[in-house]
């Protein structure tokens, strides 16, 4: 802690507790200091970065345009940073969110290496008492969860994984000093982002690596470059333009058509957000045609996926949608397999069969086939050998033992309700926030939770969040939080939480959009599910109806005097 750090009073009061430093907690804190608030920050990290602090692993990155993965908020920081890729590595996030850190002078509000384990509701002081690892209690008007939405790795419950001798590591909780792996046996369990990341680069540095798959993933090339200084040029002359573009878009960036003009949309068709495809938000390619792949020929669909590569089916509306167009492009990226990978087993392993594209989150990649044509790298298909136990030596499958020196998990994260769900949250009568969602999280807008005064959820389920360019959607949020605040100085009011109706109405809306979507299919198993973890109710938590439509939604409820909330002057 530095000099400047709140003392350790044993309940000292402040305006504001916030719950993490990933990109939302810092950017509330630059917010609420703007607005004169007294404000302390717990992460449970030794520094600032939240996901980019802890995903170390090679080949960890962003997949969204970094040009556009970035604040927003001072145009001074737009235009003095300087990414190199077009989609940053890891070590570049986290020295840009440090680099946010410094300039902003955010450290000495922000106590690191601490967990906030608990916070009460003060019905009788109208606050929150927030109680840390540490033993820290801060007693606070607004509790500011900034926790984030995959923050918490999933270690999935596999037989005997405490009996291996060897070293075990987690994607999601990578050393900061990497394990030289040159020469060793590495195995990797996991097949979503981070193991599709993962892969090529552990096969570059292990002497032998073993991939066992569970389920094959849809992952198209990222086709990631080193970014020519007159792209970065156009960006930030046209800044200001493109910013308001990734606010009224579905999925919060533009892509490619971030540098091409906009054409003028009719006066009606302003500000409804989105591309109007009526295509859900969350997929990795946010521009899409209203023409389905069904409307093509067979012989233009193959030219389509041949000019374009397996990323082309993300351009065809009816491929969310509909499962016979969805199977036509499966069909399709299948055959893109057969393509690059050599030994046709193995492509045949590879090859997702029983569940539809689109319904996971769209997985961006850099050679992840053409790795499985190197001669060290060996694929065990968990569907026809199924894992049987860690031994001390290694893994043992129904094909046999794989002797291996480093176990790594690329298993995921308790995804939305994770970090959450770790604090003992109680709010009006001592209620807990896990037992409000037992049957999977309720939430107004993503926002607040009835029964939870002065509780907000930056990124919260039930708002577009991961579906989203998640910097545009912490910063909606952030903004929405701050003056919300502000707004109740205003008006005299002390409590703000949503009625139990409209956290029924949203709840309602939020599943009316993502039903018939490749989301909500019986054969889709997500995270976005909570399907990943044992006992977390199928719910799906993020909403899909477009983050410009969700925007516009939000400030329609404000102009509305906050429809939905009772403010509370007592
Ligand atoms: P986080 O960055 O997760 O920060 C939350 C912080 O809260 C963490 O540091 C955690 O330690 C802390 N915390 C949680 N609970 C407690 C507690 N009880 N006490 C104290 N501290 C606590 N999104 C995109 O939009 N585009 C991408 O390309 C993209 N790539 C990603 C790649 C990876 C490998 C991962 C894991 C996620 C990616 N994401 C991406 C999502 C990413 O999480 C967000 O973009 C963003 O970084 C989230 O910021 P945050 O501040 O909301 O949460
Ligand atoms: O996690 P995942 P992730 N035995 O849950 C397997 C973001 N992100 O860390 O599908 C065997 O997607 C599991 O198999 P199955 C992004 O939002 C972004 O990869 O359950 N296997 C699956 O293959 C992403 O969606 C980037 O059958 C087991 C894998 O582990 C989110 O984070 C990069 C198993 C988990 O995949 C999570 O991605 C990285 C078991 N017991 C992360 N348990 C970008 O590039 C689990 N698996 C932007």
């Amino acid at each position: 802690e530095t000099a400047a750090t709140p003392s350790d009073d044993p309940a000292e009061t402040l305006d504001a507790v916030v719950v993490g430093a990933g990109f939302a907690g810092m950017y509330l804190l630059y917010q609420l200091r703007e607005q004169g608030r007294s404000v302390v920050v717990f992460e449970a990290g030794a520094d600032v970065g939240g996901t980019w602090w802890w995903n170390r692993y090679p080949g960890a990155r962003c997949d969204v345009p970094s040009m556009e993965y970035s604040y927003s908020f001072d145009p001074d920081l737009e235009q003095e940073w300087n990414w190199t890729e077009l989609m940053a590595g890891q070590p570049e996030i986290l020295r840009y969110a440090r680099h946010v850190a410094d300039r902003y002078d955010l450290r000495p509000d922000i106590v690191f290496e601490t967990t906030v384990t608990s916070a009460h509701w003060d019905e009788g002081d109208r606050r929150w008492l927030v109680t840390t690892d540490s033993g820290r209690r801060v007693r606070a008007r607004w509790c500011l969860m900034a926790t984030g939405c995959l923050s918490v790795p999933n270690t999935p419950n596999l037989p005997g994984l405490d009996e291996f001798a060897g070293t075990v590591l987690h994607t999601g909780r990578w050393p900061e000093q990497w394990p030289d792996l040159a020469g060793k046996r590495v195995g990797i369990i996991g097949t979503g982002s981070s193991g599709v990341q993962a892969i090529p680069e552990l096969a570059e540095q292990a002497g032998h690596l073993t991939v066992f798959q569970r389920s094959p993933v849809y992952t198209v090339p990222a086709n990631n470059r080193p970014l020519a200084p007159e792209i970065v040029a156009e960006f930030k002359a046209r800044y200001p333009e493109i910013r308001d573009r990734q606010r009224d878009s579905v999925s919060g960036f533009l892509g490619p058509a971030a540098l091409r003009r906009p054409k003028p949309r009719a006066v009606e068709d302003r500000g409804r957000g989105g591309d109007d495809t009526g295509t859900p938000a969350g997929t990795a390619q946010p521009e899409r045609t209203r023409s389905g792949l069904l409307d093509l020929s067979e012989q233009e669909r193959r030219e389509a996926f041949d000019r374009n590569g397996p990323g082309a089916f993300m351009r065809f509306r009816d491929v969310y949608l509909d499962p016979e167009a969805n199977e036509v492009a499966c069909e399709l990226f299948r055959r893109e397999i057969d393509k690059v990978v050599e030994d046709p087993a193995v492509a045949e392993a590879l090859k997702p069969t029983d569940y539809p594209l689109a319904c996971k989150r769209q997985v961006l990649d850099t050679d992840y086939y053409r790795t499985f044509n190197r001669s060290d790298v060996t694929l065990i298909d968990l569907r026809h050998h199924p894992l049987q136990t860690i031994t001390g030596a290694g893994v043992r499958t129904e094909a046999g033992q794989v002797e291996l020196d480093v176990l790594v998990l690329a298993t995921g994260f308790a995804a939305m309700t994770g970090a959450l769900s770790r604090i003992d949250i109680r709010g009006r009568a001592g209620r807990r926030l896990s037992e409000a969602w037992s049957g999977g999280p309720r939430t107004y807008l993503g926002l607040q939770v009835a029964g939870f005064p002065n509780l907000f959820t930056v990124t919260g389920p039930g708002s577009p969040s991961v579906l989203a360019n998640m910097i545009v959607a912490i910063e909606h949020h952030v903004d929405w939080i701050v003056d919300c605040i502000a707004h109740l100085d205003v008006v005299g009011a002390t409590t703000i939480e949503p009625s139990p109706e409209a956290v029924d109405d949203w709840v309602d809306h939020v599943n009316e959009v993502a039903d018939d979507t490749m989301y909500t299919a019986p054969n889709c198993n997500s995270w976005y599910l909570g399907s990943n973890i044992d006992g977390k109710a199928r719910v799906f938590m993020p909403y899909v109806g477009g983050f410009g439509r969700y925007r516009r939604h939000c400030d329609d409820i404000v102009a509305d005097d906050y429809r939905g909330f009772v403010l509370d002057a007592s």
